[in-house]
């Protein structure tokens, strides 16, 4: 494990992330802290745990490591418990597991944030990092992982339950940086070219956040409580603009999802699943 590192925020950060997962100005209990209830999205818990990553030597750990070739692989969340609108947390990171995919690497790193002060486990976070050019180093081919944070989520046979458009502004992930990624890949040309892009990318984790705030409004009654668990593959690039069309089944006490980019008819989160808990689950 690496050193424990401190996250607090406020109401206006919660806001700052709401309005970055494109939350509108009349999603009063998003966007307005004077709302009842005012509410924290549950996939902010990405951001909190977000700063503790900073500290993995990822050129140490990998050959020919360059950071505009590293993409957002996968994510997973386990939400044990709802966060406030404003607190001070405790994050705690270590890596899960490297793995060698031929040309590219991919390394899991795991956060875990307790409560600063009473040390009580409010989320854990699995952030999977895809890097390209950097395999071939000889390392486990296989992910040794199990369980929901691997799950493959695929959609069952029928149409979806529930499909919700949202086209996305071009600002979005200026915006969405301010939340505490500020990987120059999703704002400045130069940097998105280095990686492959023809304009700077949207982030992974505000694409995930679009479906998670969608997901939380249809499915979980606009209650934070009702996240168990969230897992994403970002299966391609999302381009700031684009208009996301979100296709959600409801399967037990899951919400399977996948996310197309409508402009170029391309799956961009597959592989998606929120599991609910509570009454949530059983409705
Ligand atoms: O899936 C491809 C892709 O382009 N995905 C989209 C990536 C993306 O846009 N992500 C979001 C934006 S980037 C971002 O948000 C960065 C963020 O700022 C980072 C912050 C973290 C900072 C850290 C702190 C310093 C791609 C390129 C990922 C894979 O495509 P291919 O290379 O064609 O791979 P493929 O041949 O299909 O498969 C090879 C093996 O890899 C596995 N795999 C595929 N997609 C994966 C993935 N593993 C994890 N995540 C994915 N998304 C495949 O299963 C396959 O494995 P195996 O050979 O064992 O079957």
């Amino acid at each position: 494990s690496f050193s424990p590192v401190e996250f607090e925020y406020g109401e206006r950060d919660v806001i700052l992330y709401a309005l970055g997962v494109n939350a509108q100005r009349n999603e009063l209990n998003l966007v307005y802290e004077n709302a009842d209830p005012f509410i924290c999205i549950p996939s902010f818990a990405v951001c909190v745990g977000f700063n503790s990553q900073m500290q993995v030597p990822f050129g140490d750990l990998l050959p020919n490591f360059n950071p505009m070739m590293l993409l957002h692989g996968e994510q997973f969340v386990r939400h044990i418990k709802p966060l406030p609108v404003s607190g001070k947390f405790t994050n705690i990171a270590k890596i899960i597991e490297i793995v060698d995919k031929g040309k590219s690497a991919v390394l899991v790193v795991g956060v875990t944030t307790k409560d600063a002060v009473t040390g009580e486990v409010y989320i854990e976070n699995e952030y999977t990092n895809f890097i390209r050019g950097s395999g071939g180093f000889g390392g486990p081919t296989k992910s040794v992982r199990t369980g929901a944070s691997v799950a493959s989520n695929d959609p069952p046979q029928r149409p979806a339950d529930l499909v919700v458009v949202e086209k996305t502004p071009e600002n979005l992930a200026a915006l969405y940086r301010l939340s505490g990624d500020y990987n120059p890949l999703h704002v400045d040309p130069e940097m998105a070219a280095m990686g492959g892009f023809k304009v700077p990318i949207l982030h992974g984790l505000c694409s995930y956040g679009i479906a998670c705030r969608t997901i939380l409004r249809e499915f979980g009654g606009n209650n934070p409580a009702s996240f168990k668990t969230s897992k994403v593959r970002f299966a391609k690039h999302f381009f700031p603009g684009e208009t996301a069309e979100i296709h959600l089944w409801k399967e037990g006490s899951s919400v399977i999802f996948q996310v197309k980019v409508v402009e170029r008819n391309a799956i961009v989160i597959s592989n998606a699943a929120v599991e609910l808990q509570g009454e949530w689950a059983t409705k």
